[in-house]
């Protein structure tokens, strides 16, 4: 995943990192002058962006001739003409992997 560089010693990505994948990254740095050597241990912690979208619960959801693909899901509700002001008559929930914007669902 990570590659250090004999010479400079920088550490370089190998591969994308995906917070989603893995979280943290510990190692062994070793440094030998071919008689004597050193370790280190390195943790590189991965910190998450926005990168996954917000989708919608669609365990309630209604396949019917409104149905598209362009949508994960279909929500028809139907409600009586006298229905009073403030009923609930639906609870939609979405979910993201992303910690970061979670807090903005
Ligand atoms: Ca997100
Ligand atoms: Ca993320």
């Amino acid at each position: 995943m990570h590659q250090i560089d004999e010479i400079s010693g920088v550490l370089r990505t190998q591969q994308p990192v995906d917070y989603e994948e893995l979280r943290e990254i510990d190692f062994l740095a070793l440094a030998s002058d071919g008689v004597f050597e050193d370790t280190v241990p390195v943790t590189i912690t991965i910190q998450d962006v926005n990168d996954n979208r917000p989708v919608f619960d669609c365990s309630n959801r209604v396949d019917n001739e409104l149905y598209t693909p362009d949508y994960d899901c279909f929500y028809n509700l139907q409600l009586l003409d006298n229905t009073l002001l403030g009923y609930n008559t639906l609870t939609l929930n979405a979910t993201d992997i992303d910690t970061v914007s979670r807090k903005y669902l």
